[in-house]
């Protein structure tokens, strides 16, 4: 038997349908026995997991494992796993041993690990454990040698979502996962595509993927997405997708067939991409349900756009917030300030640009997080190697000062004067309280009225500094952020 394990990465109330370890599960149905054990409904994970060892010959327990809280999560019950049951080999997946695979290797507890897509790499590893191929024959994988020296194996190339079986959804209690949001009563998730072409220098996607997007058909699209409305009673989706909107003539064909389901959606875009479509493709999105879409602005520089290698300028960030506008779609901003290459006129500039952008769409929702860098294959951007080093275990990563770093609540960053960082997150709590996000459906309306009291004359006045009264007032309001949804 194989346990697919996804570890813990939010509450209960905020938990979505696992897409990485369904998408494993579609691979293993029909041709191997499987268990899914979600640590975000399973209240004591490590019980369950033994539960199933001890009733089934298991031979490899497959842990999928995100940056961040999720991969303390994995540490811990990989950890407590191989304490109790040594005999069972652990491979870890996703996106934290993807980016980190020495880091995820140095841990006793981990036998293999997958970068990037895993299911073909899972099948293969099954199969070298039954002694079918040799393991320097799986792309895609690191493991330990006999010497316990690592070997990683030459990259596997992407594969279609059209080529994969649908998920095995009758697996998971679905029920559980569609959760109020503010797109509707039972909000489903779904990756309409795998990957992203782009470069962007701070991203984490391409760093595990390699720069490649494949999508799904829009026929199959639709027909997970009612099947999911038919059997289960959604009645809103977040598109996981890095660039749900790739091509025009998808977009259109997709938003065609999604109008008569409809649905409210949320999904992510690209300024650059969206500014060329035309009005009739525009009002086609919006009339297909689309309510927000989460667009990378990054900075309201041009010449720290370019340096990032994003693709975009702010113009074109401009122009997307009119036209969200016309449609009648909510926009959603996020920035990275505070550049290494010049952090503090990054700042600057940045605060000044999401005040225009608030004068021209004042629906837009405005994330701002800092600067954080991700390793990539090659060097860093911004001469970042000689002035970060990053721990090189699973332990090292879950301390509080790397968890701070991941979650981009405090890089701790060398090029970050302290002053600008307190500007950075002072703005970011003014804004945040003039303007509370419309995504926290569990608010009560009197504390918007007052964090927009309180906040409405520092923002007019731009005097952002010692928010002590905010600090009071969200202290005890805790408005859920979007983006940090999960903790
Ligand atoms: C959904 C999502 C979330 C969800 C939770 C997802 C989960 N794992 O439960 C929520 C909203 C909670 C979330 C939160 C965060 N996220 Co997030 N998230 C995503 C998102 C949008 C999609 C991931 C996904 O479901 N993909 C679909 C599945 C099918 O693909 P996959 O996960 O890659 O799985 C495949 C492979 O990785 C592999 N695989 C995965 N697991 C396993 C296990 C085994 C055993 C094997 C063999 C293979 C394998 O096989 C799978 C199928 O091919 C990605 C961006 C993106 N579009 O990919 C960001 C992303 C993964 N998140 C990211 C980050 C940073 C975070 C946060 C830290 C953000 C924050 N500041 O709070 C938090 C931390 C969460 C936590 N508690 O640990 C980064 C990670 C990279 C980085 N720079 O560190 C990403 C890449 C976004 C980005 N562009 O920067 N996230």
């Amino acid at each position: 038997m194989i346990l697919l394990f996804h570890p813990r990465a939010t509450r209960p109330r905020n938990c979505r349908l696992p897409l990485a370890v369904l998408a494993l599960a579609a691979v293993l149905e029909g041709r191997e026995e499987y268990e899914i054990v979600d640590g975000n409904l399973e209240e004591k994970p490590v019980e369950a997991l033994l539960k199933l060892i001890d009733a089934h010959p298991v031979q490899l327990l497959g842990v999928s494992t995100m940056p961040g809280p999720q991969m303390v999560s994995a540490m811990e019950v990989s950890r407590e796993i191989r304490k109790l049951r040594p005999h069972v080999k652990i491979v870890w997946g996703g996106y934290f041993p993807s980016i980190y695979p020495d880091a995820a290797l140095n841990a006793r507890y981990v036998d293999f690990i997958v970068r990037g897509q895993g299911e073909d790499t899972l099948l293969e590893l099954i199969d070298a454990l039954r002694g079918n191929r040799p393991l320097d024959s799986i792309r895609g994988l690191s493991y330990k040698d006999a010497f316990g020296l690592h070997r990683s194996n030459a990259e596997r190339p992407m594969r279609g979502p059209d080529s994969f079986p649908w998920s095995p959804f009758h697996r998971l209690p679905v029920e559980r996962y569609l959760r109020p949001s503010f797109f509707g009563k039972r909000t489903a998730v779904h990756h309409a595509s795998i990957g992203c072409p782009f470069n962007c220098s701070f991203c984490g996607v391409h760093a595990a993927y390699g720069r490649d997007e494949k999508m799904e058909s829009p026929e199959r699209t639709v027909a997970i997405l009612k099947h999911l409305i038919d059997q289960y009673g959604a009645d809103s989706v977040q598109f996981y997708d890095m660039n749900f909107f790739l091509r025009e003539d998808h977009a259109r064909k997709l938003c065609d067939l999604m109008a008569p389901l409809k649905l409210r959606w949320w999904c992510e875009g690209r300024v650059d991409i969206m500014s060329r479509y035309s009005d009739e493709t525009m009002a086609a999105i919006a009339g297909a349900g689309c309510a927000m879409i989460f667009f990378g602005a990054e900075s309201g520089s041009d010449w720290a756009l370019e340096e990032m290698q994003k693709g975009i300028t702010t113009e074109q960030t401009l122009t997307m917030a009119k036209r969200t506008r016309k449609f009648g779609i909510i926009p959603e901003f996020s920035f990275v300030v505070g550049n290494p290459k010049d952090p503090e006129r990054d700042t600057r500039e940045t605060l000044r640009f999401i005040r225009r952008i608030k004068r021209i769409n004042p629906d837009s929702e405005i994330i701002v997080q800092h600067y954080t860098p991700t390793p990539q294959k090659g060097s860093m951007y911004g001469d970042v190697d000689d002035k970060i080093s990053f721990p090189d275990s699973p332990a090292g990563w879950a301390t509080k000062r790397w968890m701070d770093f991941t979650l981009r609540i405090d890089t701790s960053a060398p090029w970050l004067k302290s002053t600008t960082k307190e500007l950075i997150d002072n703005f970011e709590l003014v804004v945040a309280s003039r303007w509370p996000t419309v995504q926290d459906i569990r608010a009560p309306k009197w504390s918007r009225i007052l964090l927009k009291t309180l906040s409405s004359w520092r923002y007019t006045l731009q005097v952002y500094s010692y928010p002590v009264e905010l600090q009071w007032a969200n202290s005890f309001i805790k408005l859920r952020k979007p983006k940090r949804e999960s903790l």
